[in-house]
């Protein structure tokens, strides 16, 4: 509205409340509002991913995105058998990729349905996890998304050690949303235990302040 008020030649302002205790927002007030940008914040919480409101819902799927236990069972069950209908037209992901759906009945527009890696102990383990979440957020992003709920991706079933595995997703989201500067995301980390929401938040204390080009 503050755009096109300011792109118009004949508005002079915002009305606001017209029919009650009215205020108004004259042009030169708006001007300085046009410059400010929303940003991007991350949040932790204690959730059941299934329950909470996104517009794209990450899973932790494995690479035939035919379903599966943990939270991918869990986003399967909420979302109904549409979802795998659809899945099966994508031909399974590679690990570290992602892939989108619809959401059908989880309130969110889209899933982003990523494969973490199976931990080795291996350095390939933590690239692959980074790609999970950079090719996640690209995901997002490319479906025009501003808030995102990821789990807590490979540390179920595939065995990467949370504290390690939380430093991975914290950095490179915080990573993406610097280089993407010009985003409005909103992410949400949801752990599913009070434990794992503690590791995620140690995790922030090793997040750098500033970007590290700005070092
Ligand atoms: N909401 C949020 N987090 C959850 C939920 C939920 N409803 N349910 C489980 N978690 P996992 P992975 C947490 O095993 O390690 C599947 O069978 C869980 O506590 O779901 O990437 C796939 O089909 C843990 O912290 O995923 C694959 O075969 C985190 O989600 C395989 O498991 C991830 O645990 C993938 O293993």
């Amino acid at each position: 509205v503050v755009k096109m008020v300011l792109d118009g030649d004949n508005c002079e302002g915002i009305l606001i409340n017209p029919f009650g205790p009215a205020l108004f927002l004259p042009r030169q007030m708006l001007e300085p509002l046009s410059y400010v940008r929303p940003s991007s914040r991350i949040y932790l919480m204690e959730a059941d991913i299934t329950k909470v409101g996104a517009d794209a819902i990450v899973n932790a799927a494995n690479r035939t995105l035919l379903g599966g236990g943990g939270v991918d069972g869990a986003i399967h069950r909420a979302a109904g058998p549409e979802l795998l209908a659809e899945c099966r037209g994508l031909h399974g992901c590679n690990t570290g990729e992602a892939k989108v759906t619809g959401a059908y009945r989880l309130n969110a527009d889209c899933i982003v349905h990523t494969v973490g890696p199976i931990y080795s102990g291996s350095r390939e383990d933590a690239k692959l996890l980074e790609q999970c979440y950079k090719n996640s957020m690209d995901a997002a992003w490319e479906c025009n998304c501003q808030t995102v709920a990821f789990p807590s991706i490979s540390t179920g079933a595939y065995g990467y050690p949370i504290d390690k595995a939380a430093k991975i997703a914290l950095r490179t989201v915080q990573n993406w949303l610097w280089e993407h500067p010009d985003s409005f995301m909103d992410v949400y980390f949801c752990c599913f235990s009070k434990a794992d929401l503690m590791e995620y938040q140690n995790a922030l204390s090793y997040l750098p302040d500033i970007p590290p080009e700005a070092e």
